[in-house]
């Protein structure tokens, strides 16, 4: 009997017996994740016969259960939003809202995380061991061309918006990383990222799946544990940001040469090790290859475009460069007035193509301005030379990405501005070499008032997201602006890195 028009999941049937996901003490086969994620369905559904794009948001540990409820959503015809493990309230909060999620899934260990919103907004709230009792029933067909997930993301306006993806995207995406990538079920990737975002939804999880590979979930990242995985698994794939190799080479650094010489033969084994959604520094990508003799891949890609560049599988991968265009997308580079610029001229990177998102979740303005002619404009900028990219920045200096997140200037300032110490303040993102860029902000304090970054960075993770947080500080009795009164933030951030202030 056919139970689902979404093809990952048809796919599943054919991997039965393997396994699909390795969480912390359990392995479950695809077959296990097929009946799950029925049962998950069915419960959603009640007595429905189709979710018809109701917005489940859910908070899961990072596992099997994750995959579970997302496919779970999927298969009752709902649209999956899943939620950030490290957010507090308020932006889970925020979320939920903005989203309009009618029902609320958590994992016990963060029910009182979820309660009070859901109950302050009249929201269905499930725990994710009521889902998967056993169930019977039918399931709805799903239309590929419908809404599948929301992602949260940062830009140059306010608060996150939400990017809607369509299962026939996600297929897009998937399908374009398999075939550049060379993705075969016997694959063996260890997952290390968050899921509430593309990397390591669509680029590894969805695409570990959708080939019958074998896909290990580790609840958070930490370098020992995966040095340890890499001596003791039989990997074959892996999957990062920058960050994370600065962080797994720190860790190398610091252990014994007996083990030194253990951590780097075990990279041996791996057939590719990808870095992407920040800039590899060439520096990084050196010293990787000297202790593991693997040389990265370097992609780009956008939540809202998914992965649009990328250095060869095979073939030459040039450091500080991120390739040229992957199967199936369609990238240009035009300058301020929106015409194509010719081969060695810098010029905004915009995308067409199947693996585009579909809208900014109830915001049609947005997303008719975020489009020129059918190309999505990404905001970054790039020079094109015998059709490899290289990335040289962002149009604006709003936008912040710092350990692989994504993160607004302006969000951020927005809840300074709530401190009753805080009467003015800029947020810019400045060059680390451990974070890529970092989170700084200047103050103009109300008078008599003091604030330490310790008191800040406190109160701020009430607010906002850890990583969002400040982690530095400076008090100035003014902000450097422009004629017109604008806050000039090259000029700050200069000053941040030249470490005048
Ligand atoms: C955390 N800390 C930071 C920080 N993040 N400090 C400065 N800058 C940051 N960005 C601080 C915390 O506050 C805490 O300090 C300490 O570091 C440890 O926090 P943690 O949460 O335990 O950090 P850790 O788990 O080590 O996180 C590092 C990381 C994480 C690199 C694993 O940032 C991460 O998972 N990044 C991946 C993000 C990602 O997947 N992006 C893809 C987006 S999609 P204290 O003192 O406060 O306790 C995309 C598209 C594409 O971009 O192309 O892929
Ligand atoms: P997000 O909005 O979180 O999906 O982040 C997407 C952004 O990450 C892009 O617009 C780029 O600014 C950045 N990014 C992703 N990959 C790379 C890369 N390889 N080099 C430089 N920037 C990147």
């Amino acid at each position: 009997m056919r139970v689902s028009t979404i093809p990952l999941i048809a796919r599943a049937e054919e991997h039965g017996k393997r396994i699909a996901v390795i969480g912390q003490e359990t392995t479950f086969t695809y077959r296990q994740l097929l009946d799950i994620s029925k049962h998950v369905a069915l419960s959603l559904l009640r007595d429905k016969k189709d979710l018809g794009e109701e917005r489940v948001a859910f908070l899961t540990p990072r596992g099997f259960v994750y995959a579970a409820m997302q496919w779970g959503v999927w298969r009752a015809g709902g649209i999956a939003v899943p939620l950030c493990e490290i957010y507090p309230p308020a932006e889970l909060e925020y979320v939920i809202r903005d989203a309009k999620a009618s029902i609320v899934v958590a994992h016990p260990e963060f029910e009182s995380r979820l309660r009070h919103v859901t109950e302050n907004l009249g929201i269905r709230f499930l725990r994710t061991n009521e889902l998967l009792s056993s169930a019977t029933g039918p399931l709805p067909e799903i239309d590929p061309s419908r809404r599948a997930m929301i992602l949260y993301t940062s830009g140059t306006t306010g608060k996150p918006k939400g990017a809607v993806h369509t299962h026939l995207s996600i297929q897009a995406q998937v399908t374009s990383l398999i075939e550049a990538w060379k993705w075969t079920p016997k694959d063996y990737i260890l997952h290390v990222l968050p899921l509430h975002h593309v990397h390591g939804i669509v680029n590894v999880l969805t695409c570990a799946l959708w080939s019958g590979a074998k896909c290990e979930i580790l609840p958070r990242f930490d370098a020992q544990e995966v040095w340890g995985k890499i001596i003791d698994r039989d990997l074959s794939l892996f999957m990062a940001v920058p960050t994370i190799y600065v962080m797994l080479i720190a860790a190398w650094e610091k252990a014994p040469p007996d083990r030194q010489r253990f951590m780097s033969e075990a990279c041996g084994k791996f057939r590719l090790m990808v870095s992407g959604s920040a800039a590899l520094p060439v520096s990084v990508l050196e010293k990787w290859k000297a202790i593991t003799g693997q040389t990265l891949l370097e992609r780009y890609g956008m939540t809202e475009i998914g992965m649009a560049l990328s250095n060869p599988l095979h073939g030459k991968r040039v450091p500080g460069y991120v390739g040229s265009e992957l199967p199936g997308v369609e990238v240009r580079l035009v300058d301020d007035e929106g015409h194509p610029v010719p081969s060695g001229s810098q010029g905004e990177i915009q995308v067409r193509g199947p693996t585009v998102f579909l809208e900014y979740w109830q915001r049609p303005e947005e997303t008719k301005a975020a489009f020129s002619d059918g190309w999505f404009q990404t905001g970054d900028v790039a020079v094109e030379e015998k059709g490899i990219y290289r990335i040289l920045g962002r149009k604006s200096t709003d936008i912040i990405k710092t350990g692989g997140y994504k993160v607004s200037a302006l969000e951020i300032e927005e809840v300074l501005r709530t401190h009753p110490a805080i009467k003015e303040c800029a947020v810019v993102g400045v060059k680390d070499p451990e974070w890529g860029e970092r989170i700084c902000a200047a103050l103009i304090l109300e008078s008599g008032e003091k604030l330490s970054l310790h008191a800040l960075r406190a109160w701020g993770k009430k607010r906002l997201a850890p990583y969002k947080v400040p982690s530095r500080l400076v008090v100035l009795k003014d902000l450097p602006r422009n004629p017109l009164g604008k806050v000039t933030k090259p000029s700050l951030r200069q000053r941040f890195q030249s470490a005048s202030v």
